[in-house]
């Protein structure tokens, strides 16, 4: 016991008093340097009322850390895809997810004014095109030589092919990912072919941003990595009891988001066991369960899986199955979402997503990389897709719809993955990258990335404040924004 807890106990011991366990649990968490002063003060003042016991309502009215009853904190799942999943098989799966992606998107593009004169790419190639003409699909295939870029688009009635002239248009060109759902506008070459005279994006629509009417706060974490030798558990421990100490903003805390990779898995890369203190998904599992006993039961917890949790690794991922921890499922103040996930916290929509295509994304756009993974969620946005790419290194299972299009705009685009805690705003949607909670694993050290761990990221849903509590003592390790 630190010992200034043990001079105020004794202080309150000696003058006749009993200290209740909710008291006790109380002045563990205040700072120890106050703690002389309020003990001191709640002896003077229940002397003077001639009461010997001081309990947690006395602790909890001087400080002003009494419970808010006022505080609202309703939380809805309004997209899982635990339940939905089915997995087409072979090419006929295929063929479903790519036409459930087409028809979802064309539907988005279709309020767009220029969608008014959209056509099949059957009927452009019989037409005689006088004027600009707008078509859209998917895109297959992106070639460049001698300077011209080449793209070729799938709509259920056929491939279209048209080439780009104009510089600017080719570097927007280079950086569309395969397999998105774009626009193009169109009109006939001299020697019959198209010319793309504008690529344009699904996007998001200018819309206001949905508020908590009360004012209480989300904390968003990912990438806990629970059971590797690298996870910082002694500073996440330290989070965890900060959630009951009378700061403020702790108090007002009633929502905690995880963003997949809560536990470090097993069988995840070469030689894992090697770097893992606990050998077992279960174990790794009860570990966490333990740590979320900890959290006052006054927040809701979501956990949604990454791609080292148990379950499926394909995306989308279902919730972490039941037969691995089942005390977490029979939580009252958890919530077990799949991946992706949107859920509404007072009204307020987040998109929670675990960020796998990131890594492909990085690799095959120009102008992306790891230092800056908003500006990849950015592009996820303005795609209206999580993981546009089919066959690189994110599997995607061929479901028969595509549960990856990013049918409803979010106020909060909720990613991990990359292990970097950063913000970012996008057309008035606030984007966090969580970060992580492990340390830079030698992998990471190889290929020269650099994870900022131990950073909790906290939003006001009233105002979109954003706070954040650093529990990483390497000053250079700071909140990117
Ligand atoms: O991934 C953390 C980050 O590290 C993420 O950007 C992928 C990258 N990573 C991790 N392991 C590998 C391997 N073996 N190859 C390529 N890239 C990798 P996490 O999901 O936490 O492991
Ligand atoms: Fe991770
Ligand atoms: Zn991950």
């Amino acid at each position: 016991m630190k010992k200034e807890l043990t001079f105020a106990l004794n202080y309150a011991l000696n003058k006749g008093f009993q200290i209740h366990p909710g008291a006790f649990k109380i002045l563990e968490n205040v700072d120890v340097k106050k703690l002389e002063k309020v003990i001191k003060e709640i002896v003077r003042e229940k002397t003077r009322q001639k009461l010997f016991q001081i309990n947690q309502n006395d602790l909890e009215t001087y400080l002003g850390i009494k419970e808010d009853p006022t505080l609202q904190s309703e939380i809805k799942v309004l997209f899982d895809p635990t339940s939905k999943i089915t997995t087409g098989e072979g090419v006929k799966g295929y063929n479903a997810l790519f036409s459930s992606r087409f028809n979802k998107l064309k539907r988005i593009i279709s309020d767009r004014p220029e969608s008014k004169m959209l056509k099949s790419i059957a009927s452009v190639k019989t037409v005689k095109l006088e004027e600009d003409m707008f078509v859209c699909g998917l895109l297959t295939t992106r070639n460049i030589e001698r300077n011209i870029t080449k793209l070729i688009l799938e709509d259920p009635s056929g491939s279209f092919e048209g080439i780009i002239f104009d510089d600017e248009l080719q570097k927007t060109a280079g950086t569309l990912l395969t397999d998105q759902f774009i626009m193009v506008r169109v009109s006939l070459g001299k020697s019959s072919g198209f010319i793309i005279k504008d690529i344009i994006l699904p996007d998001i629509p200018d819309q206001p941003i949905n508020k908590s009417e009360s004012e209480v706060y989300a904390v968003f974490l990912s990438d806990l990595h629970i059971g590797s030798k690298y996870f910082m558990e002694e500073e996440f421990t330290e989070f965890v009891s900060w959630l009951s100490s009378p700061d403020p903003t702790a108090r007002k805390i009633r929502f905690i988001l995880i963003g997949g990779d809560i536990v470090d898995g097993v069988g995840i890369y070469p030689n894992q066991d090697k770097e893992l203190v606990c050998q077992t998904i279960e174990e790794q599992l009860e570990k966490i369960d333990g740590l979320i006993d900890k959290i006052p039961k006054n927040i809701k917890i979501i956990i949604m899986p990454g791609n080292h949790d148990p379950g499926r690794r394909a995306l989308p991922q279902p919730a972490i199955p039941k037969k691995y921890n089942l005390s977490l499922w029979e939580r009252e103040n958890v919530v077990m979402v799949g991946n992706p996930a949107v859920v509404s916290l007072n009204g307020v929509k987040v998109l929670m997503f675990h960020g796998q295509s990131i890594d492909d994304i990085v690799k095959t756009t120009p102008g992306m990389n790891y230092d800056k993974p908003t500006n990849v969620m950015k592009h996820l946005l303005r795609a209206r897709h999580l993981s546009p790419i089919y066959g690189s290194q994110t599997p995607i299972a061929p479901e028969m719809e595509d549960l990856l299009v990013i049918e409803d705009v979010p106020d909060i685009f909720h990613v991990g993955h990359v292990h970097k805690a950063q913000l970012d705003m996008y057309k008035g949607i606030l984007l966090v990258n969580s970060g992580s909670w492990q340390k830079q694993t030698p992998f990471q050290a190889s290929v020269g990335m650099t994870p900022n761990p131990g950073i909790a990221i906290m939003v006001n849903l009233k105002t979109f404040q954003v706070f954040h509590e650093n529990y990483n003592s390497n000053s250079d390790n700071i909140l990117q924004s």
